[in-house]
């Protein structure tokens, strides 16, 4: 009876962990790290932002904007270079592979962040907010750092 009993809870075990250790699909959040702001010289009112976002999750998740209180608007973009000139479009949407990662870094994949509500200065801290689907609170804290 003692080993039925065993067998059964290890049973159970298996069947429950998994989910908890692989970060079920609708309570698994991507994690925003090393997240930061540049500050663009001469006062623009245009600001660039940077991070990279994990998604430790089992499913691909699309990112399809980002916002802040600290900003007039805010957008997904991509510089490329083209024939040696770098250009930059908005994106509709990022998608974060299952147990991947994505670099927003300068000359690649950035935030556009427009209409700043107050005068940042190198070292403040920002909050942004990813849109990344219902249920999914996916929040940055962005270091300030001087341009150049
Ligand atoms: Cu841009």
């Amino acid at each position: 009876m003692k080993t039925r009993r065993l067998l059964l809870a290890a049973a159970l075990a298996c069947a429950v962990l998994p989910a908890f250790a692989r970060g079920k699909a609708d309570t698994c959040v991507p994690v925003v790290r090393d997240a930061w702001i540049r500050l663009v010289p001469g006062g623009m009112p245009m600001h660039a932002g940077f991070a990279r976002i994990d998604n430790p999750c089992d499913v691909a998740i699309t990112v399809t904007g980002v916002s802040g209180d600290a900003y007039g608007s805010a957008s997904l973009h991509e510089s490329t270079r083209v024939n040696g000139i770098s250009r930059m479009r908005a994106l509709p949407q990022l998608v974060l592979p299952a147990h991947g990662s994505v670099e927003l870094k300068p000359g690649g994949l950035h935030l556009m962040l427009m209409d700043p509500k107050k005068t940042l200065q190198a070292g403040d801290h920002v909050a942004l907010r990813f849109d990344a689907g219902k249920g999914r609170d996916v929040r940055g804290d962005f270091v300030v750092r001087a341009g150049n």
